[in-house]
Parts: C-alpha cells; sequence; structure tokens
C-alpha cells in the first residue's frame, strides 16, 4: 500500500538542497543533448599516451563548460544499462543483474517523462539492436517517445568496426534525425566504438596504442581517441545545423573501460600502484555541462551521476522539490561531497571508503574506521531505500511528484 514510502520520503524530504538562484531555469525551453560515453573514465582527461593528448577536443571542450572533476559512475553489472537507469531515475541500480531487465514494469517518473510532460520530445539514439539490454521496453517505462535504434541508421561494413556502428557515422547519421524532431527535445545518444576489445580500423587510429604487453590497455587510448574526435566532429555539426546555440549539451562517462584485472598494468601507466584506494578513484568519469553564453568552470565536489537528473531539471527551471530521488543538484550551494558506489564504498571529501577500509584522501593511506563513520549510514541507507523501491515498484503509491513548471516554483 505503500506505507513503506513514508519513511523513504522524510529522508529525502530532509535531504533535499535548494536549487542555486543564479542556476535555476538557465536553460529553460533549450533542447538537451545528452551524450553517454562508452567506457569513458576522467584519468584520460588531459593525460597524454606516447607525448600525444589523448582527448584533445574535450581537453578544449571543458574550458567553456562546467567540468565536473570528481564525478563517480555507480553502475554495477548492468553497465550501459545502469548508467542509463541512474542518470534518467536519480535511483540506484541494483547490486546484481540490470534493473532494466528485472524491472521493467515498474511505475517511473523519470526525466523524460517528466519533460514530456513539460513540452518536450523526448528520443534516444543507438544504433543496436533495439532489445538489447531490454531497452525497447525499459524505454516505454521511462517515458521515450522514440528510440532511434539499429533499423533508423544505414549500417554496413564500410560504416562499422567492432561492436557495430562506428561513432563517426552515428554522430553523422544522427544529425539527421535530429533536424527531424520536435523542438525542444531532450535526446540522449549512446556511443559505441570505445566498448571492449577496443577495435579499431587503421585508418581511424589518430594516435599510436600505449606500449605494454597488456592489449586491452594499449588499445583503450586509441578508441578513447576516436571518440573524441567523432564528439568533435558531431559539435561542429551541431553549429553548421543552427542547433548548437538552442541546446545544453552533457557529456559523460559511463561506466569504467578498464576493469581490475588490468591494475599492473595501469599502475604502470599511472606511475603509481593501483591500491583499492587508487582503484576507486579510477571510477571517476567525466561529466561535462555546456550552456550556451556561459563561461568554463571546474567544479571539484564529490558527486555522482545519481545527482545529474536534478540538476538538469533545475537548469530547465523544473521544480524537484516533491520527486522521490537520491541525487542533489550539483550547483546547489550546499550540496555535500558525498558519493556512494554500488558496492557501498563511498567517497566524501576527506576520505574514502571501500572494502572496510577507510582512507584519507590527503595521504591515501588507511584511518580509524571512525573517520568514515558518519557517512556509512548515509550510504547504507540509500542503497537501501533505493532498492525497496525498486522491489517493491513503490513509485506506483507515489502520486505526488511535481512536473509542471508552470504550477510550482522553487522557494
Ligand atoms: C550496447 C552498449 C554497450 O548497446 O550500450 O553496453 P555495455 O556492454 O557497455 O553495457
Ligand atoms: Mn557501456
Amino acid at each position: 500500500d505503500g506505507s513503506e514510502l513514508v519513511d523513504i520520503e522524510n529522508y529525502i524530504h530532509a535531504n533535499y538542497k535548494q536549487p542555486n538562484d543564479e542556476m535555476f531555469g538557465i536553460a529553460k525551453g533549450k533542447n538537451v543533448i545528452l551524450i553517454s560515453m562508452e567506457s569513458t573514465q576522467n584519468f584520460v582527461i588531459n593525460e597524454t599516451v606516447n607525448g600525444q593528448e589523448i582527448t584533445p577536443f574535450l581537453n578544449d571542450f571543458i574550458k567553456e563548460s562546467y567540468y565536473f572533476d570528481n564525478f563517480y559512475h555507480q553502475t554495477a553489472q548492468g553497465k550501459t544499462s545502469d548508467s542509463e537507469f541512474i542518470v534518467d531515475n536519480s535511483l540506484y541500480g541494483l547490486s546484481r543483474g540490470a534493473v532494466f531487465f528485472t524491472h521493467s514494469g515498474n511505475e517511473y517518473k523519470a526525466t523524460p517523462e517528466i519533460l514530456s510532460e513539460n513540452g518536450y520530445f523526448t528520443a534516444s539514439l543507438h544504433a543496436n539492436n533495439k532489445s538489447f539490454w531490454n531497452r525497447d521496453i525499459m524505454y516505454q517505462s521511462l517515458g521515450y517517445e522514440r528510440f532511434y535504434s539499429l533499423p533508423d541508421y544505414e549500417v554496413n561494413e564500410d560504416n562499422s568496426v567492432g561492436w557495430g556502428m562506428k561513432d563517426i557515422e552515428f554522430f553523422e547519421q544522427s544529425v539527421q534525425h535530429l533536424k527531424e524532431m520536435p523542438k525542444p527535445f531532450y535526446s540522449k545518444f549512446i556511443t559505441l566504438t570505445n566498448h571492449f576489445p577496443f577495435e579499431l580500423n587503421e585508418e581511424d587510429l589518430y594516435i599510436q596504442p600505449y606500449d605494454s604487453d597488456n592489449k586491452t590497455v594499449n588499445n583503450y587510448f586509441p578508441t578513447v581517441r576516436y571518440q573524441d574526435e567523432a564528439l568533435k566532429l558531431f559539435i561542429e555539426q551541431l553549429k553548421a545545423e543552427g542547433l548548437y546555440d538552442d541546446s545544453i549539451i552533457i557529456l559523460y562517462g559511463d561506466h569504467y573501460g578498464i576493469s581490475e584485472n588490468h591494475n599492473k598494468t595501469m599502475g604502470e601507466f599511472l606511475g603509481t600502484e593501483v591500491t583499492p584506494f587508487v582503484s576507486t578513484q579510477l571510477q571517476k568519469v567525466p561529466l561535462i555541462i555546456h550552456i550556451p553564453g556561459h563561461e568554463g568552470k571546474t567544479i571539484s565536489k564529490v558527486s555522482g551521476q545519481i545527482d545529474l537528473k536534478p540538476t538538469l531539471l533545475h537548469l530547465l527551471g523544473i521544480d524537484t522539490k516533491r520527486n522521490i530521488e537520491f541525487g542533489t543538484d550539483l550547483f546547489a550551494e550546499d550540496k555535500t561531497d558525498f558519493t556512494v558506489l554500488r558496492d557501498g564504498s563511498f567517497i566524501t571529501k576527506d576520505f574514502l571508503y571501500t572494502r572496510e577500509t577507510c582512507y584519507e584522501k590527503a595521504t591515501g593511506e588507511p584511518t580509524d574506521v571512525a573517520a568514515c563513520e558518519p557517512y556509512m549510514e548515509k550510504a547504507k541507507t540509500e542503497l537501501e531505500y533505493s532498492d525497496k523501491i525498486v522491489y517493491g515498484d513503490l513509485l506506483r503509491f507515489y502520486k505526488n511528484m511535481s512536473t509542471n513548471t508552470d504550477a510550482i516554483q522553487p522557494n
């Protein structure tokens, strides 16, 4: 009957943070272009391999965007689909399995549904089979009006590699879809080329692989570099089509690309041993928010994918006060430095907790677990509450959520 929601609601409302007055509604009515960057970890930003930049375009783009350099992915076995779930719902994925498969029939109040109710056209674009990750079913529950999938693209041997259509061609053909969409639109682009095992054709090699005995790590860098090129060309096309100035562009990494199996080589590359402390920090992924007319700024608050939904809704001028969600607006002045990963690890301003050990961030050394104690309960509570919502389909019972910009003003 939903009585379980009472505690959850109380927790969420107690943790609600007032949006930043200077940012609330700043992008009202603008198109949203959300780009999921496959397997893109934050350590590649402003980094070189063999003396060459890995992400020359992104390194420039962050200078004219809000760049969050302490932003973590929170995915588990559901990989890309988990990141989609977290970003659109501001709920956590599950500790095992993929919520896209196990709970696609639930009631949600996801970003696409909310934006539809606010006059947006909503679409996801991904040149893969529509049933991969059960997207075709789950997208209906999330409120996507249109899914541009494999049949919407001209895919052939020449424009494919590894998992499928190459990112450059994917974006090129997607621009045609964008042009036809009713405005304003909320559009999600899911890239694919930078996917394990990181295959590329010779002609798409903009930089040479890393040189070690580990093929996976070696080949990761050229595919990240390729994706960076695809993003550059996409932005150029958005400008050419007159879509750039009317859109906010949000790029984020979906999850790690280099697993813990490669710690030894990663340690060589980074020049530091990959301890559990370092490994947890390698779960940082880039988050870049470009708003036309805004100057660049790096924001180092500790945050995670869970925070994207309220951040975006507030930029668009949509109140979230009554929403059941666990994230906090990244621009909120009193946003806490805190994020919890799906395995229960968490990161605060000064500490990092993983595998029952509390580390001091300044030194990377284990410290008295008491230092992490104040956040332990919060980390556990959030994951448990989110699981209760998903397993119990509790949003069925919640009718209170605000969706209309004009009806409810923030105070
Ligand atoms: C598949 C793509 C990759 O459509 O999103 O999925 P992943 O293996 O990264 O979860
Ligand atoms: Mn992925």
